[in-house]
Parts: C-alpha cells; sequence; structure tokens
C-alpha cells in the first residue's frame, strides 16, 4: 500500500467515524499528554506608558454606568478572543472617573484589584466600602455584591486606575459562571470603613470566630503594610537568589491563599539584584509597584518600569534583575494547581 492511499483510507475512515461522533486518539495523543507543559498563552508585556492615555481615552467615550465596568481587558497575544491574561485568569485595567459610580452586582468569578493610580476611588464589598490607594491589594469574594465609586470633583476626585484580577477563564471552564444585579446603583453601607481590617488585620480573630471561608475576610491589604514589611526583612538581610523578598498573601484565618483560585504575592529586589532562574507550573501576572528591572520569560526580555504588567505562563523560565531597587505584585492560579496536586516548581 503506497503511503497515499494509506492517508486517504484513514482520512476517509476519519470522516466515516466522526459521523458516529468519534475521533482517533492516536491523532492526537502527543498534544493531549504533552512531556511538559505547553501553554497557549505567551509571555508578554504591557508598558504603562503606551496605554495609559489609552486608558484615559476611554472616559470620554463610555460613561462608567454604559459600561458597567470600563476596562480595557489585557489579552495575552496567545490567547486572542479569549479575554484571558494566562489559561486560567483574567486581567484587566479598569478607568473609574469622579462623580462615576460602577453598579452593584455579584458573580460566581472572584475578583482582586490592585491600585495602580489615584487616592479617590472607593469600593464596596458586603456593606463596607474602602478606599483605594495605590498598591493596596483588594479583594472581591465570589458571590458578594460589589460596586465601586470615585469621589465628585469638588472634593479634589480624580481618574482612578486599578489592575482587575480575576479567574474568568477557570470559572468558563468549569461551566460554573452565575451573574446577577443589584437592584440598586450601589449597596446599602452598613459598616464603617475599616471594620474588616480592626477584625482581620492585626494577626488576631475575634473571639468567635469559627468560619473556615476559603476567601479571606480582610478586604484590603494595605500597600503601606507589605512594604514596611519587604523594608524591614530587606534591612534584615533576607535575600533570596530567586526572589529576592518576598512574601505571599493569606487568609487570616486559615493560613491558606487569599482566595480559593487566585494567590497574591509581593517581592522586593534590591538595586542590582540578579534573579536565578525558577519555573512553575502556576502561571504568575506581574504588576510593577515600585522601581526599574528585567524581567526573562521564556526566550523573551522585558525591561520593566513601574506600572506595566507583564505575564509568565506555566513552566516558563523567569528571571528578574533589579536595575533600581524594585517591588512587584503577583497574582497566580497557584491555589488550583495546589489543590489539584498538579503544582510543581524547580529552582534552577
Ligand atoms: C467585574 O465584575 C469587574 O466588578 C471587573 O469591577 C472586571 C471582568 C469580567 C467580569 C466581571 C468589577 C470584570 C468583572
Amino acid at each position: 500500500m503506497t503511503a497515499n492511499t494509506q492517508s486517504e483510507q484513514r482520512a476517509a475512515y476519519y470522516g466515516q467515524i466522526a459521523q458516529q461522533k468519534l475521533s482517533p486518539l492516536w491523532e492526537s495523543l502527543h498534544n493531549l499528554v504533552p512531556k511538559q507543559p505547553k501553554p497557549t498563552a505567551v509571555a508578554a508585556i504591557w508598558k504603562y506608558a503606551k496605554i495609559r492615555d489609552l486608558v484615559l481615552q476611554s472616559g470620554s467615550l463610555i460613561s462608567a454606568e454604559e459600561a458597567v465596568r470600563r476596562v480595557l481587558i489585557l489579552e495575552n497575544p496567545g490567547l486572542p478572543g479569549k479575554s484571558s491574561m494566562t489559561s486560567n485568569l483574567y486581567a484587566g485595567l479598569q478607568l473609574i472617573l469622579p462623580g462615576e459610580i460602577a453598579p452593584s452586582h455579584r458573580h460566581t468569578q472572584s475578583a482582586l484589584r490592585f491600585i495602580v493610580e489615584g487616592e479617590t476611588a472607593w469600593t464596596a464589598v458586603n456593606g463596607e466600602r474602602t478606599t483605594m490607594r495605590p498598591g493596596d491589594f483588594i479583594i472581591t469574594p465570589s458571590w458578594t455584591w460589589h460596586d465601586h465609586g470615585n469621589l465628585s470633583t469638588e472634593e479634589g476626585g480624580v481618574p482612578v486606575v486599578w489592575l482587575d484580577g480575576l479567574d474568568i477563564p477557570l470559572v468558563a471552564h468549569m461551566d460554573a459562571g452565575f451573574a446577577e444585579n443589584f437592584p440598586k446603583a450601589t449597596q446599602p453601607v452598613t459598616r464603617p470603613e475599616g471594620d474588616s481590617f480592626a477584625r482581620y488585620g492585626h494577626n488576631m480573630l475575634p473571639m468567635r470566630h469559627t468560619s473556615a471561608d476559603p476567601t479571606s475576610p480582610i478586604f484590603s491589604y494595605p500597600y503601606e503594610r507589605s512594604r514596611e514589611a519587604l523594608d524591614r526583612l530587606h534591612r534584615n538581610g533576607e535575600h533570596d537568589e530567586w526572589d529576592g523578598v518576598k512574601l505571599r498573601y493569606v487568609n487570616p484565618a486559615t493560613g491558606g491563599f487569599p482566595m480559593p483560585t487566585i494567590a497574591t504575592f509581593m517581592q522586593f529586589l534590591p538595586a542590582g539584584f540578579r534573579g536565578r532562574s525558577y519555573r512553575s507550573t502556576d502561571s504568575t501576572v506581574y504588576s510593577v509597584v515600585e522601581g526599574r528591572g528585567v524581567a526573562h520569560i521564556g526566550d523573551e526580555t522585558f525591561a520593566f518600569e513601574p506600572h506595566d504588567v507583564f505575564v509568565a505562563p506555566s513552566w516558563m523560565p523567569v528571571r528578574l534583575d533589579a536595575d533600581t531597587d524594585a517591588v512587584l505584585f503577583s497574582y497566580s492560579d497557584r491555589p488550583v494547581l495546589s489543590a489539584l496536586n498538579l503544582l510543581r516548581e524547580e529552582r534552577v
């Protein structure tokens, strides 16, 4: 039998079996069971200096009310049309102008806000509002009402931009998305600002707290506190050759990750740091808070500065260099990999 007739016979056979909703495993086995992860997402960077004006321009094209959420999605070039940053995670830059409200709704997707610029916006969850300040990491737990606003111009409002991180692709893959709108634009405020931080933000828990909620009861992790911890550890001589000084955010009631699907981290790299290479099966999105440096991800090299966002997909070697003292926030799908016993790490 010639190669040609064989491939014709197979093609005809594949046509026949397709009519019975069948497909030949031997044609796809190598792709289905790769020797190591082959992420479709690629390493990429979004330079804030190039996109800031475009984000602000969206403010004159559509109101927050009409848009519901006025966001430019950071779409991974390897996942066109998928509104995704990685296979499991979403990232977007949201703009809210003075006087605007982003109306209250809830959904099963978990969200984080990492504030990029502006100090006059608030977000509300569970009847509590918190002011959003640059570098703060704020949680919107799954299925909680949430609305955002920006103080009016009379109070000195400025445009506020933050990075949204959600588990949208993961929840879509699980077919577990539910959403609904609150009957009014904003939810009632029932607790004073700072209430959840007083209860949960001081290495203490309310006396009769028993919940093992996988989502942290801390609503906002202020930058001031995280920065101070990194600074103190650096001055104490803490220095990891891969990470510099790196801390993970926790749910104080469980010691676990702050959200069931998303882990978050903050790290300090001293000026002159030349990090060693590591890789992991979680995919990580970085947001630069302070300083300048270079991220080497796979075969790519990205110079970074404050407010840039870059992504390291699963199993790509990552190496970080800092030209000045630098602070990086990052989030990943580590809790999911970990829970499913799929987390692998390699420090070279
Ligand atoms: C969402 O609810 C927000 O509440 C931001 O600010 C981004 C992206 C997709 C789906 C829901 C928000 C979102 C989102």
